[in-house]
């Protein structure tokens, strides 16, 4: 069975025990010098979580201050709403596929002014606060009338015969979802334009029902079935069957959530550290192809390149363009920078990350559906063996690729596989002395 870090494909025994002595020799040199770690990747591969990794177990005040975790629950509460709004706004894409007489979400208008009970609908959807702003957001005013039309009124529309099951699954049994389905899609619009003013519990409250609805359920249980392209927050589960503890909006995120959230890197954050005795300086940047341009001035004086590649987007595309597919795009990204003569004196360490859903997924869909050349059996092992052939084909240079098989939201894994990159690296300076 695949462990959460396997480790290097390289004996380390030999040089860990002749580098004990001089080991020091090297420490002193190096506190007077901070070694550059820098993050490389796609996006969503797990960059960020691995830079907060780095701040909980770093040596000098290792952790969030209370302070710093307050400042989460905004991010949390975000990452609940907006994927929520995700599972809707796909549950009424497939309704769209039902229907032989769509409405669009977009327009809207046709099919909204032939709904009889458009204000009382609207009205019903109103109980929150959203200082009277709603009106001014014609999206989600359309939005909250599409959630309200009923079964009923869908069937006047000409319907495929064999779709009866799955259009039952399409809109809510229970009618007071479509309530709650309207305001989480309002308070999402307000999140969009910094105007969400209202309490948090109560969506949160909305939220949690719809979450155990069985039309939600459908949606989640289905996002990988190959007919449909839509890429929720890997951290959604997490946060939705966790969802009592943040009901209450004095909640303090724990340091869990804090690695579980999901925000997007658009520039270059940085921060010192120590660890092991050792002072690092490690950077983060945005993997979205618009940020990578900017990767450029992040690359002089680079001790250790730590790409991150994300063992579980085999069978996922790009957000930024909806058709390229996202390990393809890692091996790609992984050949242009891991080979740049920037790096020619650096370390490049490979980080295979997200192990644990990849062990999952790997069960449900074979990775020679999106990888022809992969001919063995349906097992992690064996698949991230051939995964990491792939990058090490890349790999041009003449010395060592390092490689660690990781899951960057368990800590006490990651401390382990940092504690193997300072000793690579250690190996690395005894080879220059
Ligand atoms: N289950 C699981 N989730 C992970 C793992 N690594 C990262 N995540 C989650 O994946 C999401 C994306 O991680 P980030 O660290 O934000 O990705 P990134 O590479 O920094 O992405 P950009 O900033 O867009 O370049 C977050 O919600 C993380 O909590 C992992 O090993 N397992
Ligand atoms: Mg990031």
């Amino acid at each position: 069975m695949m462990t959460n870090h396997v480790g290097c494909f390289t004996s380390s025994s030999e040089a860990k025990q002749k580098s004990k002595e001089i080991d020091k020799n090297i420490k002193k040199e190096s506190t007077s010098n901070v070694l550059k770690l820098l993050l490389l990747g796609a996006s969503d591969s797990g960059k960020s979580t691995l830079f907060k990794q780095m701040k909980i177990i770093q040596e000098d005040n290792g952790g969030f201050t209370k302070d710093e975790l307050v400042a989460c629950r905004g991010f949390v509460y975000e990452n609940i709403i907006s994927q929520m709004n995700v599972l809707l706004e796909e549950m009424y894409c497939d309704r769209n596929k039902l229907s032989t007489t769509t409405v669009s979400v977009e327009s809207g208008t046709s099919g909204i002014n032939n709904q009889p009970n458009t204000n009382d609908n609207l009205n019903n959807t109103n109980n929150f606060d959203y200082n009277g702003e709603s009106s001014s957001h014609d999206s989600t005013v359309n939005m909250k009338l599409y959630i309200n039309e009923q079964p009923q009124q869908q069937q006047q529309h000409q319907q495929p015969e064999n779709t009866t099951d799955k259009k039952e699954i399409l809109y809510f049994q229970d009618p007071s979802n479509f309530e709650r389905a309207a305001r989480v899609m309002q308070a999402y619009q307000l999140l969009l334009v910094n105007e969400f003013t209202s309490t948090w519990t109560p969506i949160i409250q909305d939220i949690k029902e719809l979450w155990k609805s069985k039309e939600i359920q459908y949606q989640f249980n289905t996002r990988e079935d190959g007919t449909k392209y839509f890429h929720l927050h890997d951290s959604t589960p997490y946060f939705l069957n966790n969802i009592d503890y943040y009901l209450n909006e004095d909640f303090l995120p724990t340091e869990q959530d804090v690695l579980r959230i999901r925000t997007k890197t658009t520039g270059v954050t940085e921060a010192d550290y120590l660890f092991r005795g050792l002072r690092f300086k490690m950077v983060d940047v945005g993997g979205q192809k618009s940020y990578r341009r900017k990767w450029i001035h992040c690359f002089d004086n680079v001790s250790a390149v730590l790409f991150v590649a994300s063992l579980n987007s085999y069978d996922q595309v790009l957000e930024e363009d909806g058709t390229t597919n996202r390990l393809q795009d890692s091996l790609s990204l992984f050949g242009e920078t891991s080979n740049s003569t920037w790096f020619t004196n650096s370390t490049i360490v490979l980080f295979l990350n997200k192990s644990d859903l990849f062990r999952e997924k790997i069960k449900r869909i074979p990775l020679s559906k999106y990888f022809p050349g992969y001919t063995g059996p349906n097992k992690a092992k064996d698949a991230a063996t051939y995964i990491f052939n792939l990058f090490n084909s890349q790999f041009k240079q003449r010395r060592q690729l390092y490689f660690h098989i990781t899951c960057a939201i368990n800590t006490k894994d990651i401390k382990f596989v940092f504690q193997s990159v300072v000793d690579d690296l250690l190996k690395k300076s005894l080879q220059i002395y």
